[in-house]
């Protein structure tokens, strides 16, 4: 997203608020409040959290005239940031059946209506710049907004389809090959004005050695013959946690396959389909990425491999971890305030993922983004791409 002035970011505010409503649009109330485990949150707190976060951020500091919708939201729509204190702890979002859905719309228009006003008006730098934060951070929870809804959905006993016309395009993957890359110095991170989250800062060289890199990703089909081959009983594939968390919470697979009076079937939007054996593999978690690519006798990239290398592949369809633990770069420093929180403070236990996914709005991605989970997670769209 390049913001080019402020009519246009006036443009682009307007755009990416509604989109988020819209994602919301085929839900029955009842799915707006349901949190069926911790990492999934209702879809009501996200319309919520990302409107307080403009209320947070922008209008209480910044925009003098602006009346606070209702004071006791500080604490159900502040998600982490121990600046701005007490909150909800995150087990409890779906105990929130108030404020009421209705309520938190009229919050996204009374958040709007100020938003509005502001952005006719002259804006200094650091005000435009935690408003396109503010937007970027809302194209974040579209993403996990969608993921929890599939969730929530795919949960439910009755497979309910959230839309019976299609989502999203999925790529077909044939003839797969590996590019070579050469041994060399590098650099990554961002570069140039565009926006990035810290995150992407402090570009810096890297060494890598030769190395091979898939041009697609590994199909259902690739990974079904790993489930066939026992996989999952056999711990020769596995990192200690990995299969301690197999065996923990008896994994045969990735996240909404099932088995169908022997039938491969597997939840998507539209309800129960059919497994397509040739798209690419989705919600498997680090360590069954990990343990694929031991089964393969193959590994994982890291980032700056995958970085490097994603010049010469196309990308989009799955979030791909890598062999990254998500760490700062060389010179990353938190941002003074509340705002530093937003990245920096989870630079530890997680891995990086690479990419983008169908489910990422568009615009939203970058060669040098950095998206990060802990190693358990199968609810977001990740895929595996191979490396030697
Ligand atoms: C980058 C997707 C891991 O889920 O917490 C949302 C995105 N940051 N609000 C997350 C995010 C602040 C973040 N991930
Ligand atoms: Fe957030």
């Amino acid at each position: 997203m390049l913001i080019l002035n402020m009519k246009e970011l006036l443009i682009q505010y307007n755009a990416i608020r509604q989109h988020t409503e819209n994602i919301c649009m085929p839900l029955a109330r009842e799915d707006y409040v349901v949190q069926p485990v911790m990492d999934v949150s209702p879809p009501k707190w996200h319309l919520g959290h990302s409107t307080w976060f403009f209320e947070t951020f922008v209008l209480k500091p910044h925009f003098t005239a602006y009346t606070e919708f209702d004071s006791q939201y500080n604490f159900v729509f502040n998600s982490y940031y121990e600046t701005i204190g007490a909150r909800v702890i995150r087990t409890d979002r779906g105990n929130l059946s108030r404020p009421s859905v209705d309520d938190i719309y009229s919050y996204r228009q009374h958040v709007n209506d100020a938003m509005r006003t502001l952005l006719a008006g002259p804006l200094t730098k650091e005000l435009t710049g935690i408003i396109t934060l503010g937007l970027h951070h809302e194209q974040q929870h579209q993403e996990l907004l969608y993921t929890d809804i599939k969730y929530i959905l795919g949960h439910n006993p009755l497979f309910p389809a959230y839309s019976t016309t299609s989502v999203y395009q999925e790529p077909v993957v044939v003839n797969t090959r590996f590019l070579t890359i050469p041994a060399g110095i590098y650099e990554i991170g961002h570069q140039g004005k565009d926006f990035c989250f810290d995150n992407e800062q402090g570009r810096h060289k890297v060494y890598l050695g030769e190395y091979k890199i898939a041009d697609q990703l590994v199909t259902n089909g690739e990974y079904l013959a790993f489930v066939k081959a026992g996989a999952y009983q056999d711990f020769r594939y596995w990192h200690a946690e990995g299969w301690d968390w197999v065996k923990k919470n008896d994994i045969s697979g990735p996240l909404y396959w099932h088995l169908v009076g022997g039938r491969r079937m597997c939840y998507t939007y539209a309800g129960l389909q059919e497994l397509d054996l040739s798209a690419p593999v989705c919600h498997i978690s680090y360590y069954e990425a990990a343990a694929y690519a031991a089964w393969k006798g193959l590994r994982l990239p890291t980032e700056a491999e995958w970085e490097i290398a994603s010049q010469q592949f196309k990308w989009g369809a799955r979030w791909e971890w890598t062999n990254s633990a998500y760490l700062p770069y060389p010179g990353f420093t938190k941002a003074p305030g509340a705002v530093g929180e937003y990245n920096g403070k989870f630079m530890v236990n997680q891995m990086v993922l690479r990419g983008a996914s169908v489910m990422t709005p568009e615009g939203h991605s970058r060669h040098t983004y950095r998206n990060f989970f802990h190693p358990q997670h199968q609810w977001q769209f990740t895929g595996i791409r191979l490396a030697e």
